[in-house]
């Protein structure tokens, strides 16, 4: 296969469950047309509600500029954006492109990549949100595609600390597939956020925490079977980043369960790993 990656860095992603590859992507061709789309779609959105707000000039940096302050006259502005951005052309080529097929190829060694329904997207974490945060989990349980699937996440904006970096848990993907519970813990949260790990507290009280700094051009891989989860946002600005996910159609697990759609498209994990779900 043609991917670029190295022996020791191979050995580090399937030790740790988890991989930081600086500078992966090109800023200038890859990254940059996607700010610009989502500078321009902020400006629409705006105007279409008639809501004026007053902007920094385009620039990659200042690529969302206005987004805050048009979420707080009407969060709903912000769901809309959320919703168009998963559309700019540039973005659906980032998470398709040649040189990161290549890599989850390589990594899985198989020649046959997918890319689940509804498995990708662009997040936006508002400062002090708690709602749409991601708790601890396992990216199989909710992308139920195949077991050795891979995660790739890459920042808009660089990530300090206090926007609330993502944070792994080094190799927990060693240990399998974790127990969860539904409607127990996160039984107040809304559809796929009230599926949670089973005895929380206890099951990442095992592992350290690893929260890597990211910017730009970045990306952070992660198996399937890696608890993490999102950080918490203390930042003025909100922390965008681009999810996407491939999985392998020769995985056994995924031909016995028939590749499923993410748990957001109504896919029941309950039904499809009853051993893996304790009663509430
Ligand atoms: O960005 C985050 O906070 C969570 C990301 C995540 O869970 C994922 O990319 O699978
Ligand atoms: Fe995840």
């Amino acid at each position: 296969m043609t991917s670029s990656i190295c022996a020791a860095d191979r050995s580090t992603f399937d030790d740790q469950g988890y991989l930081l590859l600086k500078g992966f992507y090109d800023v200038d061709s890859d990254i940059e047309p996607i700010q610009r789309a989502i500078y321009d779609i902020i400006g629409l959105v705006a105007q279409r509600h008639g809501v004026g707000i007053a902007r920094a000039p385009y620039t990659p940096e200042t690529f969302d500029s206005g987004y805050n302050d048009l979420i707080a006259v009407n969060r709903a502005f912000g769901g809309e954006i959320y919703d168009l951005v998963k559309q700019i052309p540039a973005f659906l080529r980032l998470i398709c492109c040649q040189k990161a097929d290549d890599l989850f190829r390589d990594l899985r060694d198989t020649p046959q990549s997918g890319i689940g329904a509804d498995s990708y997207g662009i997040r936006i974490d508002n400062p002090n949100e708690d709602k749409f945060r991601s708790h601890w989990h396992q990216e199989f349980m909710f992308q139920p595609q195949s077991m050795d699937g891979i995660v790739f996440w890459t920042p808009l904006l660089p990530i300090t600390p206090d926007l609330g970096p993502v944070i792994i848990l080094p190799k927990s993907h060693k240990d399998g597939l974790c127990l969860y519970s539904k409607a127990t813990t996160y039984a107040d949260k809304v559809g796929a956020y009230q599926i949670g790990i089973h005895e929380e507290d206890k099951v990442i009280a095992r592992y350290d925490h690893h929260a890597p700094l990211t910017k730009p051009g970045d990306l952070l891989i992660m198996d399937f079977l890696t608890i993490h989860g999102s950080g918490v946002n203390r930042a003025a600005r909100s922390r965008w980043s681009v999810q996407s996910r491939f999985f392998n159609y020769r995985d056994p697990v995924g031909q016995k369960i028939g590749w499923k759609a993410s748990v957001t498209s109504g896919t029941r994990v309950e039904d499809i790993f009853p051993d893996h779900f304790v009663k509430a």
